[in-house]
């Protein structure tokens, strides 16, 4: 039998980042629990930026889209994701704001690199849409670790909603399978090579991380990280804009996946700069 999930949730460890990047305090608790919440990562503009380009996402400028709608739901589960290439206001939120600086902080990388945004709509009464627990870099056509997961609020999220981190879990750097989130099917590139990914719920020595959300507050992951959530039976919306940036030493590994992480060009054991995936922050060197 699973333990009630809302109990026995610990605080994510965060920092309030209004004034100024995080620092080597929130970079220790980002690689030791492979999640911190960064209070005020984004103020109302950007907010209004991310807002004004749903429509456009929804309605054709994202790629690999996904609109689930359930019988006993009343509202639409969507996610989706490359919207930045077609959606203005996207771009802008993503290179003509601090969203780099703030992932580049955590990181501490040589370089950072654009991999993908990431739109995701639980309507309000999407109670049957629940994301079940998995680790992003599951989905990824890559070698190598040291992603960043970005995912700012765009609407208050409480407890009953919030996403839940298997505090460590990224630490051993162990892939385990990916699964739908639709929850109905089987992932269309499911690895069954992979272990299966354990009960989680049910292990009384996983420590599980969450907390409540305003607009405008990040939670930062790393890949590799287990997290999962709830649907929403509420009657508001819980919506979250998510940058996904690359760090160092990665590298393309050319295994069935979906186009949002594929482009023109790669092939097996290539860096995966491109057009698609840019360059973003690079640390000059003596040479350079
Ligand atoms: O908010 C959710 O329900 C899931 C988000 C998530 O798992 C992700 O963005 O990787």
């Amino acid at each position: 039998m699973g333990r009630d999930l809302q109990k026995h949730i610990t605080p994510i460890c965060e920092f309030d980042v209004a004034g100024g990047l995080p620092g080597s305090r929130a970079q220790e608790a980002y690689r030791r629990d492979g999640v911190v919440c960064l209070r005020n990562a984004h103020d109302k503009a950007w907010l209004s930026l991310v807002e004004s380009g749903i429509d456009e996402a929804l309605s054709g400028g994202s790629q690999d889209i996904d609109i689930v709608e359930k019988a006993q739901d009343a509202g639409r589960f969507s996610f989706s994701s490359q919207a930045w290439q077609q959606v203005d206001s996207f771009r802008e939120a993503i290179f003509d704001s601090r969203a780099p600086d703030l992932a580049w902080a955590l990181l501490g990388s040589h370089a950072l690199t654009l991999f993908y945004d990431f739109l995701l709509i639980k309507e309000a009464r999407t109670a049957s849409a629940a994301t079940p627990w998995h680790q992003d870099h599951a989905y990824y056509p890559l070698h190598g670790t040291g992603l960043i997961n970005c995912w700012t609020a765009l609407d208050r999220i409480p407890m009953d909603t919030a996403l839940r981190f298997w505090r460590g879990s990224h630490a051993q750097a162990c892939l385990y399978q990916s699964v739908d989130f639709s929850g109905d099917t089987d992932y269309r590139h499911a690895r069954h090579d992979r272990p299966a990914i354990p009960a989680i719920d049910d292990d009384p020595t996983a420590e599980i991380l969450g907390c409540e959300l305003e607009p405008g507050d990040m939670l930062a992951w790393d890949s590799y990280t287990f997290h999962s959530a709830s649907g929403n039976p509420r009657n508001t919306r819980r919506a979250a804009f998510s940058i996904n940036w690359i760090g160092d030493g990665i590298t393309f590994h050319d295994i069935p996946s979906l186009s949002t992480y594929r482009a023109p060009g790669l092939v097996e054991g290539s860096s995966i700069e491109c057009d698609k995936f840019p360059v973003v922050r690079q640390h000059r060197t003596l040479a350079d």
